[in-house]
């Protein structure tokens, strides 16, 4: 198997062990054999000839280094300054620049070259995210006609959005030279269809298949999933630690609602806010007793929106204690680190209430280890945003609209008074997603249909 991502986690990261999507990878690598080809995450002034090899067991994991000038064109260029806002609903902030997606397609190009030398005749390749898109049709051009799946972590944007980008068209036929194309919502999917047959003048053939551009291929649901058993397992050992312990000793009992997001426009954060003051307006009662902790460590600093919303978020913050915090308690704990995730566990075992409310997410794992992380006896309410994809499989989350302050703050209300029962009864539902549809499952169901590739 060979895979494609913009970041590669080198199995001697240490910190990639910790869990996720990384090991789920590193694992069916192990099991097949094969490579995991990416950017190094290192920017040096020019672009090295070769990449660096690193040989682990069955897997050899290929990183290069990108130049300066390919860094800021095509990964905070195109890529975040272009494709990310877009396919998260935010034209305001789509910068659209030729330049930078000339440097994006050479970037995949570039990928390509150094990938072609480590193939093998029998390999799948899959490739991830909107970084990505145009590789496999690199790949493609240069002889390749082996299976290569493509997975999009992010939303798939309606037409009228998409269109908006001035190279929509062959992005889309980019995508289509794929075998397997996955999305992770019914939404999703839905959109991806609607500029297939509205715009390139496809045609939905039933069975998963579409044709378009010439080419048919597969493009299906796949949501992502956590590892279930592992958060589980790592709430109960926590149960007792001493910092469960403290984080419970709340002066005010079990109070914590608690945030984790990277900080990001599309995490809806400083609506979050916002509607944790229009929560403290219009319930009263509970100033003084419960404190909303929000994770939310810097990312993507280089790109100018990101220091913008780092910006708003500590004014609000600033604004929102020094207008509701006495002595003895503070309203927001705003806390700008990363954290190992077993100390996550904590925090999202201590707290009544899980507040995930991005404008815009793919999935939202965040909402899905918040959930898994409870105490069976006595679980914490989600309040969940509609447009998380994970609101479609989580349905028994408190769903909320993130733009409507007043309906935040009931739910946020409605969470920290729901009796145990009620409590008990949606949590029990999540669960059984959650268990049904691991981060294997996702891998595996994947890599199953891409098996079956050739599909015509
Ligand atoms: P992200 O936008 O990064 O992922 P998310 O799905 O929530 O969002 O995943 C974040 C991960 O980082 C979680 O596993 C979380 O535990 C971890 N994390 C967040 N803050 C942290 C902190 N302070 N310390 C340590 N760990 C932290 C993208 C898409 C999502 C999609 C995923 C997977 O934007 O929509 O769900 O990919 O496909």
């Amino acid at each position: 198997m060979v895979v494609v991502s913009n970041r590669v986690a080198v199995a001697t990261d240490t910190k990639a062990r910790a869990g996720g999507l990384a090991v789920a990878i590193q694992d069916a690598l192990q099991q097949s054999g094969g490579v995991w080809f990416g950017w190094s995450g290192k920017v040096v002034p020019k672009t090295p000839s070769e990449p660096t090899l690193h040989e682990a067991g069955p897997v050899t994991y290929a990183t290069l280094d990108l130049s300066r000038k390919h860094y800021n064109e095509y990964y905070n260029g195109f890529a975040n300054r272009a494709l990310w806002p877009l396919f998260h609903y935010r034209l305001d902030l789509t910068a659209f620049s030729q330049e930078h997606y000339s440097s994006y397609l050479e970037v995949n190009k570039l990928f390509a070259g150094h990938l072609l030398p480590l193939l093998e005749p029998e390999d799948l390749i899959w490739i991830h995210d909107y970084h990505l898109i145009p590789l496999g049709e690199q790949l493609r051009r240069s002889g390749i006609t082996r299976p290569m799946g493509f997975f999009l972590h992010t939303p798939f944007p309606a037409l009228e959005i998409l269109t908006a980008l001035p190279s929509h068209r062959s992005l889309v036929q980019a995508l289509c030279a794929y075998d397997l194309v996955g999305f992770h919502t019914e939404n999703d999917l839905r959109a991806f269809l609607d500029y297939i047959v509205h715009e390139a003048g496809g045609g939905i053939m039933g069975n998963h298949l579409i044709h378009a551009f010439g080419k048919t291929l597969r493009v299906e649901i796949f949501p992502i999933g956590i590892e279930t058993d592992a958060f589980e397992k790592g709430g109960a050992s926590l149960s007792r630690s001493q910092k469960t312990e403290s984080l419970r000793s709340h002066p005010h009992g079990r109070a914590w609602i608690i945030g984790v997001d990277r900080l990001d426009y599309s995490k809806g954060l400083v609506e979050r806010l916002l509607s944790f003051e229009c929560f403290l307006d219009r319930y009263p009662e509970f100033k003084g007793k419960v404190t909303l902790v929000q994770i939310a460590p810097p990312s993507r600093s280089e790109v100018p929106e990101y220091r913008e919303i780092q910006r708003m978020l500590e004014t609000h913050a600033g604004r929102l204690n020094g207008r509701f915090a006495e002595f003895d308690w503070v309203p927001i704990n705003y806390l700008n680190k990363s954290y190992q995730r077993q100390e996550l566990i904590q925090f999202y075992r201590a707290s009544r209430v899980g507040l995930i409310t991005p404008l815009r997410d793919g999935m939202n794992l965040v909402a899905k280890e918040y959930v898994a992380s409870q105490d069976p006896e006595d679980p914490g309410v989600m309040v969940l945003s509609r447009f998380a994809g994970a609101a479609r499989e989580l349905d028994s989350a408190l769903i909320v609209n993130p733009l409507d302050f007043e309906g935040v703050a009931d739910a946020i209300a409605r969470g920290l008074t729901m009796p145990l029962e009620e409590r008990k009864e949606r949590w029990n539902g999540m669960m059984e997603t959650l268990r049904g549809n691991t981060l294997n499952t996702w891998r595996d169901d994947f890599i199953e249909a891409l098996r079956q590739a050739p599909y015509e």
